[in-house]
């Protein structure tokens, strides 16, 4: 019987989306709802398990699932022993220490004898070991910020992304100790057939983020300004130049990275280019 690659994602919350879009953009249908534990692709031969974030590192572990899409925060907090593959474009966060606004913090010393609490008392006791601190480590699960509010401790540890949650708790960050990523991993031993099949699906994971970090721009250009034009667009290999029905000027069309994207479009605007359009791409196959 032909295998199928098992996927292990988040069920719901933050991740989920971002997992069930990716493997979309990827070209792969998920039939089922997402109100089972578990789905088929009609056009690729993949198992989709929905479940709660903190269990996929071990599921990927015991190879109930071949891969799994979590935070590289609870991975790491679990200690699963899994490989990594991939690093995903979405839902990145930092694992921080916080401590009330006010509070005068000039170095991790502060921390010192003092009462943190958190859900990932490992990643934090490590912090504290590395920087020599003994501090009381105070697992919780769940609203670590309203802590210090209700004098259940001094600070926190807890993961920031917009900061907003931190500010309307009345604290300040002071400390970063994990930049996390999404990622995929996946069991440490996979059968050759399984390999095969995530080289697969990676190749396709790896277009859809490329496409992402990239525009197709199409502009019209006055011949007697082509040179410059050109020499601003990098292009895949170099741009596509055809003429325009009216005498005297070309349509060109190009690949635009996004970190360069918006001073291209200025200095091109400058050059003369003119009806400028900017199109989102699908895919990148290189
Ligand atoms: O039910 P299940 O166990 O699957 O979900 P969960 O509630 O444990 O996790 P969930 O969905 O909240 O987060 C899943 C993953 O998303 C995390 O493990 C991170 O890898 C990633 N992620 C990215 C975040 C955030 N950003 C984030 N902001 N996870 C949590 N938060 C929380 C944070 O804990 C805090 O309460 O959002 C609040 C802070 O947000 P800001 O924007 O106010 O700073
Ligand atoms: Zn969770």
């Amino acid at each position: 019987m032909d295998q199928k690659l098992k996927i292990a994602i988040q069920r719901s919350g933050r991740l989920h989306e971002g997992s069930v879009n990716l493997l979309h953009e990827c070209g792969v249908n998920i039939m089922n709802g997402v109100n089972k534990l578990k789905a088929e692709a009609s056009n690729f031969p993949l198992e989709v398990y929905f479940l709660r974030d903190d269990d996929i590192p071990q599921y990927v572990e015991d190879a109930v699932a071949d891969i799994g899409i979590v935070g590289e925060n609870v991975l790491l907090e679990s200690r699963k022993k899994v490989a990594f593959v991939e690093d995903l474009a979405f839902a990145a966060c930092r694992l921080s220490i916080a401590v009330k606004r006010g509070e005068k913090y000039t170095s991790s010393s502060f921390l010192q004898g003092k009462k943190i609490a958190t859900s990932y008392p490992y990643l934090l006791q490590n912090f504290l070991d590395e920087k020599g601190i003994s501090a009381e480590v105070h697992e919780i699960s769940g609203s670590v910020e309203i802590a210090p509010g209700i004098g259940l401790a001094d600070a926190i540890c807890d993961l920031v992304s917009s900061g907003s949650t931190l500010f309307m708790n009345g604290l300040q960050e002071v400390e970063t100790i994990l930049e996390s990523r999404t990622i995929l991993i996946k069991h440490q031993d996979l059968s050759n057939e399984k390999e095969a099949l995530l080289t697969k699906l990676l190749f396709r994971i790896k277009s859809v983020k490329k496409a992402k970090n990239n525009k197709y721009v199409l502009l019209n250009a006055p011949n007697d300004r082509l040179d410059r034009i050109i020499r601003l667009l990098p292009g895949m290999k170099s741009p596509t130049v055809l003429p325009l029905a009216e005498a005297g000027w070309s349509s060109v069309h190009s690949v635009l990275n996004e970190d360069e994207f918006w001073d291209i479009i200025e200095q091109l605007k400058l050059c003369g280019a003119q009806g400028i359009l900017v199109v989102p791409i699908e895919n990148m196959i290189l």
